[in-house]
């Protein structure tokens, strides 16, 4: 009996669905066309005006239809897509974003592959200045050293994101700038390879980003960042000098922060030379000095899971790093790994602790409250970044408590 249920109530919703299709798929060929008169009379203009010619215009797009099963679409016409309940989501904890599997991994291939382009990496090292350890790190993370499959093509995903997404702007540029990638390379369309939210190549470039950085680094003439992993790994270093790579200086190093200190010391803006810390007692977790070019250098404290996680003294060059992708774990994970594949070390010798596990919804009623008492935590936005963890520090140390700089359940209810 409830088998027949079951049965007919699939064959009810299969008529439904097919019932449904006609008119979806009508409307679909509506937007189609939307998008056909777009190019002609929307994109082409700004195209011209960035010096792209009618021919290479209408190759990019000849026979191309927008890519439905992109994210974060927003047809003309069709319900708008629900915004993601992001105060719903969970802040996790910082230490998730560091699979230990995959670190040790991607450090075995890095390190093989250091080896493999010893000659290529020395010369890069040379002409930009930048290690080949982060080089390589970024390489491998990015695109799996160009092993990762990079299947779609980024002319057809950036110009379905330009007509139709969330945030049409940002792609408008990107497949501008694509479109005078392949006015001034004379490639077709289809070899500009990137991932579905338009990266290419194996250093995984925006186009922009590729009309800035992108070297050829083999001779031929050609920055190709898709076949050639020397014009790769050149454009990566070129990409860190541009953004201001300071030769000779580390990324940063694992510390401890005595008992006494506090974890409020936090941020890119309060900078001191290093050795202005190694006075107040912070040292290297490894035991050893900091290099004595780094200690006149300026350096900046980074406690990414406040007292609850491994604390840092990172260079100008961490900042670098968050140039390329702007998330702290990100630059941390690859510094980790490029000390991984320079020295052999392994993971953060303090573990990330059993932070995490707020709603960003309450981390966002901790900053207002914090806001409130006059403090900058850099927007009420559930995300804890320095300026809300060194706040909650202050916060601390003012109402005699311990600094945690980090939000907590308890600190909540305290703040309330
Ligand atoms: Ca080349």
């Amino acid at each position: 009996m409830i088998r027949t249920l079951v049965t007919s109530l699939i064959l009810l919703l299969a008529a439904l669905f097919a019932a449904m299709a006609p008119s979806l798929a009508a409307s679909k060929a509506d937007v189609e066309a939307q998008f056909s008169r777009w190019l002609e009379a929307d994109l082409w203009p700004d195209a011209r005006r960035a010096g792209v010619s009618k021919p290479v215009f209408e190759r990019a797009f000849s026979g191309l239809q927008l890519d439905w099963d992109l994210p974060d679409l927003a047809p003309p016409g069709f319900p708008k897509p629900k915004q993601r309940a992001q105060s719903q989501a969970e802040f996790r904890s910082p230490g998730a974003y560091f699979s230990e599997k995959r670190l040790q991994g991607l450090a075995a291939s890095g390190r093989s592959l250091m080896k493999k382009h010893a000659r290529t990496l020395a010369g890069i090292e040379q002409r930009y200045g930048v290690p080949a350890s982060i080089i390589v790190a970024i390489w491998g993370r990015e695109s799996g050293f160009g092993r990762a499959k990079i299947p779609h093509s980024a002319v057809r995903v950036l110009a379905t994101k330009a007509f139709m997404s969330t945030r049409p702007d940002l792609f408008r540029t990107e497949i501008l700038a694509a479109l005078v990638i392949l006015e001034r390379s004379g490639v077709p369309a289809s070899t500009l390879k990137g991932s579905w939210a338009g990266a290419m190549g194996q250093p995984q470039f925006l186009p922009s980003s590729y009309l800035k950085h992108a070297v050829d680094f083999d001779g031929d003439g050609k920055a190709d960042i898709w076949n050639s992993v020397p014009d790769s790994l050149a454009s990566i270093a070129n990409y860190l000098a541009q953004s201001g790579w300071v030769r000779g200086r580390d990324w940063g190093f694992e510390a401890v922060i005595p008992q006494g200190v506090t974890c409020a010391l936090e941020g890119p803006d309060r900078a001191k030379p290093i050795r202005d810390f190694t006075d107040m007692g912070i040292i290297r977790i490894s035991g050893r000095p900091f290099p004595e070019h780094e200690r006149k250098a300026p350096g900046m404290v980074l406690v990414p899971a406040g007292v609850f996680g491994p604390e840092f003294i990172v260079t100008p060059n961490f900042y670098v790093i968050k140039e390329y992708n702007n998330s702290d774990l990100y630059a941390l994970f690859i510094g980790n790994l490029a000390d991984r594949i320079a020295h052999g070390v392994g993971a953060f010798v303090t573990p990330w602790g059993k932070s995490g596990g707020m709603l960003r919804s309450d981390i966002a009623r901790l900053q207002q409250a914090l806001e409130k008492s006059g403090y900058d935590v850099g927007g009420a936005d559930g995300l804890p970044g320095y300026k809300t963890r060194r706040s909650i520090g202050e916060w601390q140390a003012r109402n005699g408590q311990a600094p945690g700089c980090f939000p907590t359940p308890a600190l909540l209810k305290s703040l309330r």
